[in-house]
């Protein structure tokens, strides 16, 4: 069998939906897989290196910072601002969006990344993952806050890539997704998970559920609706392994508001957006606590978090019926 790179994939996609494209947005991918790369080859190395653990520092979220997280920011942020095609970047690390110098090379993207997501699992060997959501803005006139933020609709580009057992890259360009699977032996992406379609039901449900009490009536209801012998619970606390495992079997992962996090703790911009345009693009839904589609949520700032519940379409409207 031929074996696909994540590269050439990339070019034929783009001859096949985008034939006029510039080159622009593979030189990004190459970019922000290269990051990938790195950040795959110190996490497989943590346990060898002093690299885990904290730094000491607390984050504009308020959480610890970890080596490992502080690293990946870092790998990100120098490929991100350095490749000549990006003209603005928002990190979960970061206070705030990062405009790139026009003295730089510059280009058209904008690209939001949570550089290691899950990093409360680093020191036990736990998948945690990277996520990036990529926009495209078309008029050469300053960027402002307001042109920067915007639905997750208008995404150009979605994916993650998942530092588990194999590293994985899984990324939509609005015409289905498709996963690739680093062979360490010849440092290259390959074609794993064609047109990954996620099951219309499926058996497994995941959830904080030690938040039971912080939760509201009707998140309890819905809770409950799943509780029970049909359903089996998995809960990471790795939102991109649990967002992967529920692409590929199925079922529900709800992270609703509650009444410590009463927006909900998932981040829109690098968290929400860029998973629920993978999951609408499986052919799953991906809803706020609301029931509002999480793609049309208009962010206030990069920061802004949202209940995020997805998964399979039986699942994810049998949690809105305990709304009704
Ligand atoms: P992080 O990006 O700082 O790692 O935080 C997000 C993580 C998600 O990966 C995970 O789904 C969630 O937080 C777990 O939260 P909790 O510990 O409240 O269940
Ligand atoms: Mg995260």
């Amino acid at each position: 069998m031929a074996e696909i790179s994540v590269i050439e994939h990339i070019h034929s996609m783009q001859l096949k939906w985008s034939p006029t494209a510039t080159g622009q947005f593979t030189s990004l991918l190459h970019d922000l897989i290269l990051s990938a790369k790195i950040i795959s080859r110190s996490v497989t190395k943590a346990g060898l290196v002093d690299i885990l653990g904290g730094t000491g520092d607390i984050n504009v979220q308020g959480e610890q910072v970890q080596k490992l997280d502080d690293f990946a920011n870092s790998v990100m942020i120098y490929r991100m601002k350095n490749c000549g095609v990006v003209c603005a970047l928002g990190s979960e690390e970061e206070d705030e969006l990062v405009i790139i110098d026009k003295d730089k090379a510059y280009g058209n993207y904008v690209i939001f990344f949570d550089p290691l997501d899950g990093s409360s699992n680093i020191d036990a060997n736990v998948s945690i993952g990277t996520i990036f959501s990529i926009y495209r803005v078309n008029d050469d006139t300053e960027l402002t806050k307001e042109k920067i933020l915007c639905q997750g609709t208008n995404q150009v580009a979605a994916g993650y890539f998942l530092y588990g057992p194999s590293t994985m890259m899984v990324y939509s360009t609005g015409h289905g997704v498709y996963g690739f699977t680093l062979d360490p032996s010849v440092g290259e992406f390959l074609l794993s998970h064609e047109n990954i379609k996620i099951p219309e039901t499926g058996k497994y449900y995941s959830a904080n559920a030690a938040y039971y009490d912080r939760w509201s009536n009707e998140d309890k209801k819905a809770m409950d609706l799943f509780n029970h012998g049909d359903y089996s619970l998995r809960y990471v606390g790795s939102l991109v392994a649990d967002f992967h495992r529920t692409l590929l079997y199925g079922g529900i992962y709800m992270y609703p508001a509650d009444t410590k996090n009463t927006h909900g703790k998932l981040r829109l911009l690098y968290e929400a957006n860029p998973l629920s345009f993978l999951m609408e693009q499986a052919g799953g839904l991906a809803v706020n606590g609301e029931g509002k589609r999480i793609l049309e949520i208009m962010p206030e700032q990069i920061h802004t978090r949202t209940p995020f519940i997805f998964g399979s379409k039986k699942e994810v409207e049998k949690y809105r019926s305990a709304f009704n």
